[in-house]
């Protein structure tokens, strides 16, 4: 549905439908202090923060959330690297709001992402990539039941 005058969101997306994701800050952004950076733009970008929460993420639960890579060659590198330290794990929502993200972030490669994307802005290497956000609305319902129940 496409009326813009029936939201209050104001992001022009022309949807009614107001979506939520999943993103976690990893454990690059806390260290190099832009979480506050970070969210800004979402607000921005007028999604609202609706949980949000800082957290250790241990082996156990990153084995799940990235249960769909374990038999990847990089699967031992990206567990060690997201329970490295302290993430900023939040559900965020605004009409569109997986597609959004996903677009404000980058593509998983920093080195490929353009400036102005958080991860060109912020990103180090394709394991060191500052965030992530769910992809699909099946896999945000997944992700925001396994973080926050
Ligand atoms: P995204 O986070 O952009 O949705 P996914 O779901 O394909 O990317 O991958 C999950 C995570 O696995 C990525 N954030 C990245 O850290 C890591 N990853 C993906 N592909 C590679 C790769 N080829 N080499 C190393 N790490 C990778």
């Amino acid at each position: 549905m496409s009326d813009c005058s029936k939201c209050s969101a104001g992001c022009g997306a022309n949807t009614l439908k107001i979506e939520k994701t999943l993103i976690i800050l990893k454990p690059d952004a806390v260290k190099k202090r832009v979480v506050g950076d970070i969210i800004s733009r979402f607000e921005d970008e007028v999604f609202l923060i609706e949980k949000m929460k800082m957290m250790a993420i241990d082996k156990e639960l990153a084995d799940v959330h990235y249960s769909e890579h374990k038999q990847k060659p990089f699967f031992d590198q990206l567990i060690n690297y997201i329970t490295s330290g302290n993430s900023v794990v939040m559900v965020a929502s605004r009409p569109d709001a997986i597609k959004k993200a996903r677009q404000m972030m980058g593509p998983t490669d920093p080195t490929i992402a353009k400036k102005g994307t958080i991860r060109g802005d912020f990103g180090q290497d394709i394991t060191t990539n500052v965030i992530h956000g769910s992809d699909s609305p099946q896999s945000a319902e997944k992700e925001i039941q396994l973080f926050f129940g």
